[in-house]
């Protein structure tokens, strides 16, 4: 058995006694006082015009996040919702992804592949690569034997590019950071550190999103936060768009879909994350692979190529571990997280 390196496992303790749900309890370290709450209002979020990258990078670096109304053309979300229908309607209520997604959530991912209007007029957006590099991009110096230096940048690349439509009755989403997925453990910050962030998501409303139909809510400042801070909806601003309007956030903000409450509403968005360049494989081995080949290779074989899901949640594919995509028939299963444990005194 190897060990794997965790600067958080230790610092909790473990307790014998379980909740109503059988879930074990858990105590979380004492963190650094931080009572800092940001009320924030849409004015103060909304970037003015004319939209520049210094605007919204300077609102993001605030508050965790900003919004840009009219960010692509009406016809062009349309266009959008039209290649995603198929797959949105295709989906009734699904599994719940370990209570983390409401069942009445329909998602669909790798939207760039089902529509070319996501990838050329959404992912290539200039504003949308401009804004994830100024995060994620990199540029550097290395040497190279006795007398060589030599440069390279490596700009920010597609992390996921999920559409979830929230259905009437769907429940909140419980509030998270999406860098999870990168095991970023965050410290208290007074003010924002470029360098520390591993994704930024970019929300873009295909239809009207209100907070009665389930809005993206999410805390604003929460990426300054300590990694055991309590997220609560106290200070959540619900992020109500219009179409075409998109909504700049931080992988580390606190955010959730919300509640949908009304009768017969449906909300659509898609959310675009960009990550760093690094944070992949050197060789794209997987690149036209031959899936009848993958299935050949022994379950060992294909984890260390990379297709076991990283817990929680990173590289599935329709959410689920790709080797259970691969082989659908094994009884190979990875969930989303190895255990959940309920938080106590
Ligand atoms: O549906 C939403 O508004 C947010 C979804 C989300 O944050 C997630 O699934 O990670
Ligand atoms: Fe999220």
């Amino acid at each position: 058995m190897t060990t794997l390196m965790s600067t958080t496992l230790e610092e909790l303790k473990f307790h014998d006694k379980v909740d109503q749900e059988g879930l074990h309890l858990v105590s979380i370290p004492e963190i650094v006082k931080d009572d800092r709450k940001l009320n924030v209002t849409a004015a103060d979020l909304t970037v003015s015009e004319p939209i520049t990258i210094e605007k919204i990078k300077e609102k993001v670096a605030i508050y965790g996040g900003a919004i840009v109304r009219n960010f692509i053309a009406e016809e062009d979300c349309d266009q959008m919702l039209a290649d995603l229908r198929p797959y949105i309607d295709a989906q009734g209520v699904t599994d719940d992804l370990q209570n983390f997604l409401p069942p009445t959530t329909a998602r669909v991912g790798r939207t760039v592949l089902k529509s070319k209007t996501i990838a050329e007029k959404f992912l290539a957006h200039p504003t949308n690569l401009a804004v994830a590099n100024e995060f994620l991009g990199r540029e550097n110096a290395f040497r190279i034997g006795p007398d060589q230096i030599v440069t390279g940048t490596s700009e920010a690349q597609l992390n996921s590019c999920m559409a979830f439509a929230v259905r009437p009755g769907a429940e909140d989403q419980p509030l998270h950071r999406d860098d999870v997925i990168h095991h970023n453990i965050r410290r208290k910050m007074e003010t924002y550190e470029f360098g520390t962030e591993t994704a930024i998501g970019t929300v873009l409303a295909l239809k009207r999103t209100t907070k009665e139909n389930g809005a993206t809510r999410f805390i604003p400042g929460s990426h300054l936060w300590d990694h055991y801070r309590e997220p609560s909806d106290e200070n959540a601003f619900y992020a109500e768009l219009e179409k075409g309007d998109a909504f700049f956030m931080l992988a580390s903000c606190y955010h959730g879909g919300s509640a949908n409450i009304t009768k017969d509403e449906e909300r659509v968005i898609i959310i675009l994350f960009m990550t760093q360049g690094t944070l992949r494989q050197e060789e794209m081995v997987l690149l036209g692979a031959d899936l009848d080949y993958l299935r050949s290779l022994s379950v060992e074989a294909l984890k260390a190529m990379g297709l076991q899901l990283s817990q929680p949640f990173c590289g599935h594919v329709d959410n689920i571990d790709a080797i259970e995509y691969l082989l659908p028939e094994s009884d190979y299963r990875r969930p989303h997280f190895k255990e959940s444990y309920k938080v106590t005194a």
